[in-house]
């Protein structure tokens, strides 16, 4: 630029312009000697104390200059057409469907607009395998795809001859008897197709962070060898105002994840309307971005705005843009190129001037970059040849692109079909040779495999190593340790009073040096490992710590220092349950995606468990995860002192609402490796999908050894622990049953001794591990017994357990009273239910256990009591006679109800 045209701009003294164009000269010279410069200018005005305004944004224009640009890899022409076809088939999968079942639904409009940000990846940059440098084979990427862009998933599979005209035909029809296509990404429902849940907004990016670092942690382990695999994350703009979305993206740059890459697509717009109608989306992400340490590449233009900006000496056409928020970019899009020449370009006369030999249509036809392959392929080069952070590219797009009226209108999102006309006119638009009658009932269409279309677009999957996404079942092929390898706690602890969250400590150190599955196993942690003593740990194999430790910790000297290592298997999170709960998510998934099972366990205060992260549970569900919750600190009434925060009376409640979660209350710790051991055979052994949640308690009380013959019960559910018996010879038969749960069992065991000793009163103590698994057993026995009323009947499991056992049950546990009575239907005798279930429902409080368990009524002075009650109202005691009890056992019958206090 001349210094006069400078000086022109009236931007600038003559004297700065001097200046500028000197600078000019530099950047002539090379950019990188211009970089130098300013930086040294920006080193020597901190000294003299000049420091310009800090700002995270830049210029509203594309980050890679057109002059910096790649020539494009592929022919752009046949592209186009591949892309048509898909664009035309995800249309006419949604509106055939909708045709024939109206009301059914699907998107469209958000794959209209993505759709050159696939279709560039998937010509030129989604690797299903890498060649390595002896032309051996190397496992490929991974990518997270908008979960509502899938018709244009299938659309392309369909294409590729992966899915047929059945598949496109029983588009969200799953339940007919042709194979269906699920609505969104869902391994559970596609095993062979999807690997990742990505439709509950924000959960897609968060596991992508998280599985970036999960990769490293397997690499830097040792486990799998460190290739140039991407994980790549398609992300909606309106979808980062999810916090999953934004809130994990420090630890991309402080962990180094340059093995991810993040494309946001930023239509402008969301549901209801635009994502920030009064502001530029673009800027305040490349803020976030930029902040959180990450590589930004905006693609805002296409190519034929570059001639524009070309001619744009004075920065009038950037300044123009600046001045309009997305709102009105939105509009413009809307209203065609006459309104966009009128109140866009016409603010000014000279930019009027600039576009006089444009036509209207050319003018709307100027493109955001998200839809030209130059910008997008340049943008993902960059992005993917980036060393030491992540990179996000942010793809300006328009919602609903090629969809004629409906374009850029807030409404576009719920289109799911267009009018007779629309269909018409889009085949036109887009070349698609079917008869207008043929687009009108929303027929696909797939040229013949010789077309050049088609032999291009299978070279380009062959060339990357075939299609995606694709989802391997492989085999687990891990052997579990038997029983006998837990036998120290088999055995009982001797009378030594320990937790069952100690207990499991011990356990785990056990496991981790198990020659089998030792290196398998991935502790999981967030910022609790001190409270479950997990010191011992720690010290044995360390923090994962992608930088080793490059401090000496203070507590060196010490045995248990804190100790991280490059190698470290622990995965301490910091304070996130959320990443955690996706760093569980991408260990669980490791048997899929990395054909290497690794058995997770993470361990967490169980009230910030299900409550807070429960739908990343059901996505780890979904995604077919395999592993161990460990819910520490349990029981409402057990984790004492903290009060109503922190007392989880609930968690069992919510995993019940999972269908793979398999979850237990156990007692003790022969019960707790019991279900363990089973967990990894289970799960890796013979491949189920299914995780399990284990909920670990905090009191310490000595631990008895395994009684003959308890492992089936414990595994489905129930099993007698004492009979009444057994407390005293002369006992007699019992007439009442107790159940007790978890570390409540122990107040249950005391209320038998009162009620024998006291009362007279003979009763059964069962531990009860899972209400739950007991319930699934139940209602799957009586569906059969439903479906097939001319056989015998069948007996639940909870019936055949408790044959012959007599009288009222009491059912008590640390957990709302809605646990024990889902079984309620199965214990019911001469039209009365024999249960009376005590239980923790309320808020909890801050105090100990001895007043906490008074207070919920779940002590055993509140266990014998609801017994004598009980017993009363069976006519089998006098009314007078129990009253008198329950005040004798210190039971305030006027005290506020816990559930409503
Ligand atoms: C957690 C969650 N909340 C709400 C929805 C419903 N929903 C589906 S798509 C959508 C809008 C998405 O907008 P954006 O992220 O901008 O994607 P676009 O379709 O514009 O590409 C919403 C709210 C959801 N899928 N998940
Ligand atoms: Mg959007």
């Amino acid at each position: 630029m001349k210094n006069e045209e400078v000086a022109a701009k009236g931007e600038f003294s003559a004297e700065v312009a001097e200046w500028v164009e000197a600078f000019d000269e530099v950047v002539a010279s090379g950019r990188p000697k211009a970089v130098e410069l300013l930086e040294a200018l920006r080193l020597r005005g901190r000294e003299t104390g000049v420091v310009l305004p800090y700002r995270l944004s830049t210029r509203f224009r594309n980050t890679i200059p057109a002059e910096e640009e790649l020539p494009y890899p592929g022919d752009m022409e046949i592209e186009r057409r591949i892309k048509s076809l898909i664009r035309w088939n995800a249309m006419a999968m949604v509106h055939g469907q909708n045709k024939k079942d109206p009301g059914i639904g699907g998107h469209i409009a958000t794959y209209a607009s993505l759709a050159t940000l696939l279709e560039v990846g998937y010509s030129h940059f989604f690797h299903a395998k890498y060649t390595g440098e002896e032309g051996n084979e190397l496992p490929g990427d991974f990518i997270y795809f908008q979960g509502h862009a899938s018709p244009g998933v299938y659309a392309r599979a369909y294409l590729e001859g992966r899915l047929n005209d059945d598949h496109l035909k029983n588009f969200r029809h799953e339940l007919r008897d042709k194979p269906g296509l699920s609505s969104y990404p869902h391994p559970w429902l596609m095993p062979e197709f999807w690997n990742f849940p990505t439709v509950s907004m924000g959960i897609g990016p968060l596991n992508a962070i998280y599985q970036a670092r999960f990769m490293r942690y397997l690499e830097n382990r040792g486990l799998i060898e460190r290739t140039p695999r991407k994980i790549w994350a398609f992300v909606g703009d309106g979808e980062t105002d999810e916090v999953e979305t934004l809130g994990a993206l420090s630890l991309g740059a402080r962990e180094k994840l340059d093995n991810l890459i993040f494309v946001v697509n930023c239509n402008l717009q969301r549901l209801d309307g635009p994502v920030r109608g009064n502001k530029r989306i673009i800027d305040e992400l490349e803020g976030v971005f930029t902040g959180a340490g990450w590589n930004v590449i905006k693609v805002i233009w296409g190519r034929g705005w570059d001639e524009l900006f070309a001619r744009d000496v004075h920065g009038l056409l950037l300044k123009r843009m600046e001045e309009c928020v997305d709102g009105d970019f939105q509009t413009y899009k809307a209203k065609g190129g006459a309104y966009l020449r009128q109140h866009f370009f016409g603010k000014y006369p000279e930019l009027l001037e600039m576009v006089k030999e444009y036509t209207d249509d050319e003018l709307i036809h100027l493109q955001r970059g998200g839809h030209d392959p130059v910008k997008v392929y340049n943008a993902y080069k960059r992005a993917v040849e980036h060393r030491g952070v992540p990179s996000v590219v942010l793809a300006m797009t328009v919602k609903g692109y090629g969809m004629g009226p409906a374009e850029s209108r807030n409404a576009t999102h719920s289109e799911k079909k267009l009018s007779d006309e629309g269909l018409a006119a889009f085949v036109k638009r887009f070349n698609i040779p079917i008869p207008e009658e043929a687009a009108i009932e929303g027929t696909p269409y797939r040229p013949p495999q010789d077309s050049a279309e088609m032999v291009y677009m299978q070279e380009r999957r062959r060339e990357l190593g075939g299609y995606m996404p694709t989802r391997s079942k492989a085999p687990t092929g891990l052997k579990a340790p038997g029983l006998d390898y837990f036998s120290e706690w088999t055995a009982g602890s001797n009378g030594r009073t320990v937790s069952t969250t100690m207990g499991f400590i011990s356990v785990l150190r056990h496991l981790l040096k198990n020659p089998e599955i030792g290196q398998r196993v991935v502790p999981i942690v967030p910022d609790e490992g001190r409270t479950f003593g997990m010191e011992s740990v720690i010290r044995q194999v360390g923090i994962y710590a992608p930088e080793g430790q490059r401090y000496t910790p203070h507590d060196k000297e010490m045995l248990l220092f804190y100790r991280e290592e490059l190698d470290g298997q622990i995965l301490e999170e910091g304070i996130t349950e959320a990443g955690a709960m996706a760093s569980f998510t991408a260990a669980g998934q490791a048997y899929s995606t990395y054909k290497m099972p690794m058995i997770p366990f993470y361990m967490y205060y169980s009230m910030f468990g299900f409550q807070r992260t429960g739908d990343l549970a059901w996505a780890f569900a979904d995604a077919r995860g395999r592993g161990f919750m460990m819910g520490g600190t349990a029981g409402r009434t057990t984790m004492l002192g903290e009060g109503l925060q922190h007392q989880d009376g609930h968690s069992h409640l919510l995993a019940s609402t999972i269908p793979t979660c398999v979850s237990y209350d156990p007692a003790f710790m022969y019960e707790m490796v019991v279900v363990l051991q089973e967990g990894i055979r289970r799960m890796y052994e013979k491949g189920d999908d299914c995780f399990y949640y284990i909920t670990m308690y905090n009191e310490e009380y000595a631990m008895p050894a395994m009684p003959e013959g308890a492992a089936e019960g414990i595994l489905k559910g129930i099993y007698k622990f004492r009979a009444a018996a057994s407390l005293s010879p002369n006992a007699g038969e019992a007439t009442v049953q107790l159940f007790g749960s978890g570390a409540i069992l122990n107040e249950v065991l005391r209320a038998q001794e009162i009620l024998a000793e006291r009362f007279q009163i003979a009763a059964d103590v069962w531990s009860v591990t899972s209400y739950t698994e007991l319930r699934r057993e139940a209602i799957a026995t009586e569906r059969w017994n439903r479906l097939h009323p001319a056989e015998a009947e069948r007996k639940t499991y909870i019936e055949t357990a408790l044959a012959g056992a007599k009288g009222p049950i009491i059912a008590a546990s640390d957990y709302m009273k809605s646990l024990p009575d889902v079984l309620a239907p199965w214990l019911q005798s001469e039209g009365r239910c024999r249960l009376v279930t005590l239980g923790t429902d309320g808020f909890g409080r801050s105090d100990n256990r001895a007043h906490l368990r008074r207070h919920f009524e779940v002590n055993a002075a509140s266990v014998v009591g609801a017994t004598l009650s009980r017993l009363a109202r069976e006519g089998k005691i006098k009314g007078k006679k129990a009253q008198a009890a329950l005040a004798e056992l210190g039971i305030d019958s006027e005290a506020k109800d816990p559930a409503r206090a």
